[in-house]
């Protein structure tokens, strides 16, 4: 489809031109709401971490349904390519115009709906933030299963596109698994809406299942009815040293199996850890420096405290504990795993590896990764952490440029051969397309191929992000 109605090709860098005919066909969808300027384009066109910087002619931010519809069939009969985009805190380059297409901003959809208390679940509109979602169900004496660390901009319709995991998927499940119901238009325009919040309702293909997850590239969500769960108001964070990754993976086991009310269960390394602390100025959790932390997290009716303490001290390699209850304490001990984000930004855009691997496989790539990351580039310095309760590391590698992907290739193919995914929780989007076949199968990808076909037929949504064009 690139090429009509004067549209540039695909992939091409530099500044765009775009047709009157096709900002005055999206100004008859979504009125001044069609935005140009390019100081307010600018900021839709950099990605979270800064490594990836697009370019685009035009921002767009429809309010409704219709009107998210009435721009991709408008898209779709002009040949013109879209991105669509939350937050923008996704970390793959998924969301931003790498290619020069115009940026549909889902911001505007803001609805919120009153908790249905019978079923426990809501419906919103794709453009709430997840902090005001979780803000919404807690008001109402409900919890909503997913938390992110950037759950003030991350939005409920960038968290379905992305299949956003995060910190509760040990207890609850990814946001796929919080998804009753979905609305969303496709490629050819077509809207389909199943909000009903039916939790049985064997009636054919499943809208959440195939959307989500789907970057944007089969259907732009436009709202969503989601599961809530019961509240656990005591809480209790600790933060235990070990020895070894491996130590800690096998009491990352252990505190799975023995301890019910466990909610997170974190992966922190001594390296990071300083990192967080020159950066932040904050002092650093023990007197000792020790290699590996895990940070964990207890909620529960009553007060898990006991329980935790209980378990934790029957785990022998433990070599020292904090403990909190009291929400500043506890967001203390969490800052020591949540600020690592942002201190690694500060050292230059870094290239974000976010792989599983089985639980029996974990310690081995921990420890060898690093070397394996100095072999592909001597300069480059490795930051692991994650959600060590979900076999999720997240490994951040800084030093080599944007465009240089020796590091990426050398991780990406020891998690695989290791039995591991190449994407555990943020997606293929651009940065990870072409090793995608480490993961699935050819079988697999001709599948997701006739999918996007049936579904996007030219190709409008997101064109740059997953697979490639069929000729690309
Ligand atoms: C997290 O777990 C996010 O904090 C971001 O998934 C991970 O910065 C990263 O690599
Ligand atoms: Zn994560």
């Amino acid at each position: 489809m690139t090429g009509r109605a004067g549209w540039p090709e695909l992939g091409q860098s530099g500044p765009v031109a775009l047709p009157l005919r096709t900002v005055e066909r999206l100004r008859e969808v979504v009125g001044s709401r069609a935005v140009l300027d390019p100081e307010v384009v600018a900021s839709y066109t950099t990605d979270w971490t800064g490594r990836f910087v697009g370019h685009s002619p035009l921002v767009v931010r429809p309010r409704t349904t219709e009107e998210v519809a009435g721009v991709i069939a408008a898209c779709r009969e002009l040949g013109v390519a879209l991105v669509p985009q939350g937050g923008n805190t996704g970390l793959v380059g998924g969301s931003v115009p790498l290619g020069g297409e115009v940026v549909v901003s889902l911001t505007g959809l803001s609805s919120l709906e009153p908790v249905d208390d019978r079923a426990g679940q809501i419906t919103v509109g794709a453009g709430v933030s997840l902090a005001d979602l979780q803000r919404t169900a807690s008001e109402a004496g409900w919890s909503y299963g997913v938390d992110i660390a950037s759950r003030s901009s991350a939005t409920v319709g960038g968290t379905i596109a992305t299949n956003a995991g995060g910190l509760r998927v040990l207890r609850y499940g990814d946001t796929r698994a919080q998804l009753v119901g979905l609305e969303a238009v496709l490629g050819t325009g077509a809207v389909i809406s199943h909000l009903g919040g039916l939790v049985k309702d064997n009636t054919g293909y499943h809208w959440p299942g195939l959307v989500c997850g789907s970057e944007g590239t089969l259907a732009v969500v436009t709202a969503a009815r989601l599961r809530l769960v019961p509240p656990m108001p005591y809480r209790t964070v600790a933060l235990l040293a070990f020895a070894t990754v491996d130590g800690a993976s096998d009491a990352a086991g252990l505190l799975r199996r023995e301890l019910p009310s466990l909610e997170a269960c974190e992966l922190v390394v001594a390296a990071g850890v300083d990192l967080v602390c020159s950066a932040s100025g904050m002092g650093p959790p023990f007197p000792i420096r020790h290699p590996v932390y895990l940070l964990i997290e207890a909620a529960d009716r009553t007060d898990p405290t006991g329980i935790m303490a209980e378990v934790t001290a029957a785990i022998t390699d433990v070599l020292d504990v904090a403990v909190a209850t009291e929400p500043a304490r506890r967001e203390e001990l969490w800052r020591y795993r949540e600020a690592h984000t942002d201190a690694i930004n500060t050292l230059g855009p870094p290239h974000k590896l976010d792989v599983t691997l089985p639980h029996a496989a974990l310690a081995e790539f921990v420890d060898a990764v690093p070397a394996v990351v100095s072999a592909a580039d001597p300069t480059a310095r490795t930051w692991l952490f994650g959600h060590i309760g979900d076999g999720n590391i997240h490994v951040n590698v800084t030093g080599p440029s944007p465009d240089d992907n020796r590091v990426d290739d050398a991780v990406l193919r020891m998690a695989a051969s290791l039995g591991g995914s190449i994407s555990a929780e943020h997606g293929i989007g651009t940065a990870k397309k072409r090793w995608l076949s480490l993961s699935r199968s050819p079988a697999e990808l001709a599948a997701f191929r006739d999918l996007k076909r049936a579904l996007d037929p030219d190709r409008v949504l997101n064109p740059n992000v997953l697979l490639d064009a069929p000729d690309g």
